[in-house]
């Protein structure tokens, strides 16, 4: 059985749609990052980091395995079930191109925009102004992917679409005002986002964890 160590954040959500698209059995525990919960010491026993999302497979190859890092478990995820990630390509390194992208960009980036954008009672223009104009050149460079593509990697759904589209519908959302003039002008990435946001998986794992 696997443990996801979860909330109700874009970041926690990107496993649980991966666990429904799998359709494999696992439990949830829940950590409270409101309530500072990701700090107590039975919960940094599996991610030292004191960040949510992590998993705790109990039936891994050679004994439980603890896992943080969204990206990782996606892969991990992903290698154990032999779906949404190929073995080996082209559409495999296109797929952790674009996973790594909303890692290491996307997210990040998003994550600030919602900070000093939104939640920030201090409204700092200058960073607001630097997100904005860093989280609209990621939107252009997934619409522009998605012009060509019906998924990020190319014509198959996989851990990159995973990855994205929690973050992604969140900005449609929680920095529709911030983002406003920069989601009006990508079209290809409202099409994606409704093609992969009508899977039932999805819908499943974006209500992951009910509060
Ligand atoms: N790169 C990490 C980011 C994880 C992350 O930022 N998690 C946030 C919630 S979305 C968190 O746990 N924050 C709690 C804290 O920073 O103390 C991943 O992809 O798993």
């Amino acid at each position: 059985m696997i443990t996801l160590y979860t909330w109700t954040t874009p970041n926690g959500r990107k496993p649980a749609i991966m666990l429904e698209e799998l359709g494999v059995p696992y439990q949830i525990s829940t950590v409270d990052i409101g309530k500072d919960e990701q700090f107590a010491p039975s919960f940094l026993a599996v991610s030292p980091n004191n960040k949510i999302p992590a998993i705790v497979d109990e039936d891994a190859e050679g004994g439980p395995l603890a896992i943080f890092e969204s990206g990782a478990i996606l892969t991990y995820l992903a290698e154990k079930h032999g779906r949404f990630l190929h073995a080996s390509g082209p559409t495999r390194y296109k797929t952790l191109e674009w996973l790594h992208w909303q890692i290491a960009g996307l997210g990040p980036m998003l994550g600030q925009l919602g900070f000093f954008g939104v939640r920030s009672k201090d409204k700092s223009p200058l960073a607001i102004d630097r997100f904005v104009e860093e989280s609209d050149r990621l939107l252009s460079v997934m619409d522009k992917q998605l012009a060509g593509n019906t998924y990020l990697a190319g014509d198959e759904y996989t851990i990159a679409d995973i990855a994205c589209y929690p973050w992604t519908i969140a900005a449609t959302i929680t920095l529709k005002d911030v983002l406003a003039e920069s989601l009006a002008t990508k079209p290809a990435v409202h099409r994606w986002l409704k093609t992969v946001g009508e899977r039932p998986a999805v819908q499943r794992g974006m209500a992951v964890p009910k509060v």
